[in-house]
């Protein structure tokens, strides 16, 4: 190649800025809810315009479209991490996140796109299921502009700086919120009975991006803002109470909006909807060990099954007084990952998700038809065949940070 390659670096920034302002065009609630958050972030002392750190996530219905979403994302430098099942909590899909994995990558641009596969294999109805296969297997859900990039990148090992953008504009195609349905009306009303997300997933032309996410470090202002701006935000924050350390992620959300769809047996002004698309924000703290996760899913677990009298937020505080609240112990421990710094100790960021927020997150999208789970048990390596490759396992990548030469710059 005669010019000289973009670093993957650089393509992922230009896609995340591009995806963003595609999805406050498309939903500008969401353009209202980065503008709240920045103006938290601002009374808090950091400014946040032009670097909102974000997440995004995605929904797909096969095995191809995440095998070719996977090498897509590898040329933004992003790699599948983890694997979550939710099946447990009543939603039909599992799950990986995207996202760079070394620290450079990190610190250059932290986006990470959290992709879920719909597991057909969940739809109790035969005919349905099979019909829902058939309707999935006539799309594509990628422009040949894309995929003939997507081979250009992979044999060249990279893209130019005019590459790079024409690949970022293709791709975004991907995401695209489509108001024209694939199916008629009954065919979405059969399969939304089956679950909510099976229609998402498989009554449209692609995988809209169903959310972005910028961050704060106060994310109970962040979410008392959401309140008082009358936006209809999430009842509880996911994942750990509030602490002097944070730890993980904490995350809340506006409840998805009720939105105008074609089906295709609708003419002229007829119209139905779908609710699919809301805004999140999310906070991130220290990762943690396998010990200190083995501790936050059990205090966790307390939490949830605690005495229903007493409201959620007090189980949770209760249950997590439990989990040492000062770095010092917290690293004498051994519960979470830190890296050494010019003398000092600092807590490495968590990067990735958390299963049963998610789940939390999803149910955002249901308009309380929850159901049970679901009994099927968790399958990585069906997962991994999907995608055409094993997913890395976060602790491992922790552990490689933590263990990592302190940089010899000098200050
Ligand atoms: C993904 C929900 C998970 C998160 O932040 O935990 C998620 C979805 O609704 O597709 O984004
Ligand atoms: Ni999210």
């Amino acid at each position: 190649m005669a010019t000289p390659v973009i670093s993957p670096d650089a393509i992922r920034a230009r896609f995340s800025a591009a995806l963003s302002a595609m999805y406050r065009a498309e939903v500008p609630l969401y353009a209202d809810l980065l503008t709240l958050v920045e103006a938290v972030n601002a009374a808090a002392g950091e400014a946040t315009t032009g670097d909102p750190e974000r997440h995004g996530a995605i929904r797909v219905g096969t095995a191809h479209e995440l095998a070719t979403l996977a090498r897509a994302f590898a040329v933004l430098g992003m790699e599948p991490v983890g694997y979550y099942d939710l099946a447990p909590a009543g939603v039909p899909v599992h799950s990986t996140a995207f996202r760079p994995v070394h620290e450079a990558a990190i610190a250059a641009e932290p986006f990470r796109v959290f992709c879920s596969l719909l597991r057909l294999e969940l739809i109790e109805d035969a005919t349905l299921r099979a019909e829902a296969a058939e309707i999935l297997a006539r799309r594509q859900i990628f422009t040949p502009e894309a995929l003939a990039l997507l081979g250009r990148a992979e044999a060249q090992g990279g893209l130019d700086a005019a590459e790079a953008d024409a690949f970022v504009a293709a791709l975004l195609e991907t995401f695209r919120w489509h108001a024209d349905a694939t199916v008629d009306s009954d065919t979405y009303r059969r399969l939304s009975q089956a679950h909510r997300l099976i229609a998402d997933v498989v009554a449209f032309k692609g995988p809209h991006i169903n959310h972005l996410t910028p961050r704060t470090h106060d994310i109970e202002a962040a979410q008392a803002a959401m309140l008082a701006h009358g936006i209809d935000a999430k009842d509880a924050i996911e994942g750990p109470p509030a602490r002097r350390v944070p730890i993980l992620l904490r995350q809340t959300s506006f409840k998805a909006l009720t939105e105008p769809v074609r089906f295709t047996d609708q003419t002229g002004a007829q119209t139905g909807s779908h609710t699919a698309r809301f805004g999140e924000i999310e906070q991130r703290g220290a990762a943690l060990t396998r010990k200190g996760r083995a501790l936050y899913d059990t205090l966790l677990a307390q939490a949830l099954q605690g005495d229903p009298a007493l409201p959620y937020a007090q189980r949770l505080a209760q249950a997590f007084a439990a989990f040492p609240d000062d770095l010092a112990t917290l690293v004498d421990q051994d519960l979470i990952f830190v890296r050494h710094r010019q003398g000092a100790i600092e807590p490495i960021r968590y990067e990735d998700f958390l299963p049963v927020s998610a789940a939390g997150i999803f149910q955002s999208n249901l308009a309380g038809q929850s159901r049970a789970a679901y009994a099927a048990a968790s399958s990585q390596a069906e997962f991994e065949t999907a995608l055409g490759r094993a997913v890395l396992d976060p602790f491992e990548l922790y552990a490689a940070m933590a263990s990592a030469d302190e940089p010899s710059l000098q200050p």
